[in-house]
């Protein structure tokens, strides 16, 4: 591994920050999601009702408590650490004409924190954190004008940390709303609040998912003008797509489906659509509001880097009741009899990963990072006080071992890899905080009950000497 190689850990503001409503900071689509139980999903509330619990609200208390967190991360050995600005501490609304000067020097500080032990922060503009008030009032990411207030956005925060901070990333998981029948990815995404199985929904994603790659261009050109040495990427979350047999029927079928979940980087990375999916939206009969000018901003705005998370795999079949290979995310898999998966059913596929490198390799040509990496457990504290988290050391010691072969053997271009929630935080599917993917323990339960003190697992000590040892030691 190149011996600048970033190794670190991801998070995002909602899911670690809480103090919610503190010092100025506006309502964000994170606030009003509850946690799910027993089977179903969280429930994505009108505002913020006062009697229901918000696990995002106080998230574990980050806010106050970072420079103890970030203590841990440089003792791991951190040379960067992913997190991302939430958006409704800077424009609370989202459409202010002033941004938050109090949530402005929040990042101020905590970006000092990091490099106090040389940490490189990276940093995410928007992770399933858009400012609620941007819903209500104009509909989401279906409205034009979420661009200029997108970019505003990106202009203050630019501007305000061009010293701070090199590595930027635009919208996180962008790709997630393939899945437009989940009211999840569709809210998180894109602001966009639908009925269930509301017909227009797959339209409006498209429409919505242009004016973000719009919105992303525009950023990546204006974030090189005011500081040319800036690194902006997209971010998609990598979930590779096979064929459940060689028919190839199913060979088509993954084919397709790698083409409906992936377009968003072919914009992002290739500067322009491509013709797949120009050709499906003149077959669907959509109307969008797509301009020349928005053409001539992708082709100005294309990514440095590809930003991606990556969990797990997905496999497909071809059926006789979808003759033209149509994927909707998950709905459309099946299982894959070779690999097992963890508590929540997400695959365990860490040859995939080896596989996504080459193959967003094969296709971009551009240096990947990636940004999000880790297994969803339940952990046990012993009475020691010592958590024995073997399962994720091997999920992650797994992983890293095709890092390396996709790095050493095939050659791909790695910047670094920052595994999810190396402190534990509220899951973003779930709302949990007992799906855990962190190295650094957080003593809470999914009622928000506990004393939130920190824990070293023993994963801590071993990405230590990973780290330690540019991953020659596993
Ligand atoms: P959780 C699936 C569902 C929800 C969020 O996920 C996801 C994914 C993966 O595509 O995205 C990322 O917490 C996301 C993080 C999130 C992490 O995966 O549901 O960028 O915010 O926490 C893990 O287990």
């Amino acid at each position: 591994m190149d011996k600048n190689f970033l190794w670190g850990g991801a998070v995002a503001a909602h899911q670690l920050e809480g103090a919610w409503n503190v010092d100025g900071k506006g309502v964000s689509v994170a606030d009003i999601m509850t946690t799910a139980q027993n089977g179903h999903e969280r429930r994505i509330t009108d505002g913020v009702i006062p009697e229901v619990y918000y696990p995002n609200h106080q998230g574990i208390d980050f806010y106050h408590r970072y420079p103890e967190d970030i203590k841990l991360m440089a003792e791991m050995g951190f040379k960067t650490f992913r997190i991302s600005i939430a958006w409704t501490r800077i424009f609370p609304n989202g459409d202010e004409l002033q941004a938050n000067e109090t949530g402005l020097k929040f990042y101020d500080d905590l970006f000092d924190e990091c490099r106090r032990y040389s940490i490189e922060p990276m940093i995410t503009l928007s992770h399933f954190e858009m400012p609620y008030h941007l819903v209500t009032a104009y509909g989401g990411w279906r409205n034009r004008k979420l661009i200029d207030f997108f970019l505003k956005y990106a202009e203050t925060v630019f501007k305000r940390y061009r010293e701070k901070v090199k590595y930027w990333m635009t919208f996180n998981e962008i790709n997630n709303q393939t899945d437009y029948t989940k009211a999840f990815f569709m809210v998180t995404n894109s602001g966009l609040k639908l009925t269930k199985d509301d017909p227009a929904a797959e339209q409006l994603m498209y429409q919505a998912a242009h004016y973000e790659l719009v919105a992303s261009a525009l950023a990546v050109k204006m974030g090189h003008a005011i500081n040319p040495k800036f690194k902006i990427g997209n971010m998609i979350n990598m979930t590779p797509i096979y064929p459940l047999t060689a028919d190839p029927d199913d060979m088509l079928m993954a084919q397709k489906a790698m083409q409906t979940r992936y377009w968003y980087t072919d914009v992002q990375a290739n500067g322009q659509y491509p013709s797949y999916v120009m050709r499906y939206f003149e077959r669907s009969g959509f109307n969008l509001d797509i301009t020349s000018h928005d053409l001539a901003a992708l082709r100005a705005g294309i990514v440095d880097y590809v930003g991606l998370s990556y969990y797990n795999s997905f496999t497909v079949q071809a059926s006789a009741n979808n003759p033209t290979y149509k994927f909707i995310g998950e709905a459309t898999t099946v299982a894959n009899p070779t690999l097992k998966a963890s508590d929540w059913g997400w695959t365990i596929d860490p040859k995939g990963l080896r596989y996504a490198l080459n193959w967003l390799n094969d296709r971009y040509h551009l240096p990947l990072m990636i940004v999000e990496n880790g297994l969803g457990a339940v952990d046990k504290v012993t009475n020691d006080g010592k958590i024995h988290d073997t399962y994720r050391i091997g999920y992650l010691r797994a992983h890293v071992e095709q890092l390396k072969l996709a790095v050493d053997v095939d050659g791909v271009n790695v910047m670094g890899y920052t595994p999810w929630g190396c402190i534990d935080l509220i899951s973003a599917g779930t709302g949990q905080m007992s799906k855990r993917y962190g190295m650094i323990y957080v003593d809470q339960d999914d009622s928000g009950h506990g004393s939130l003190k920190r824990l070293r697992k023993d994963s801590f000590y071993w990405y230590q000497r990973v780290i330690q040892t540019n991953g020659r030691v596993l």
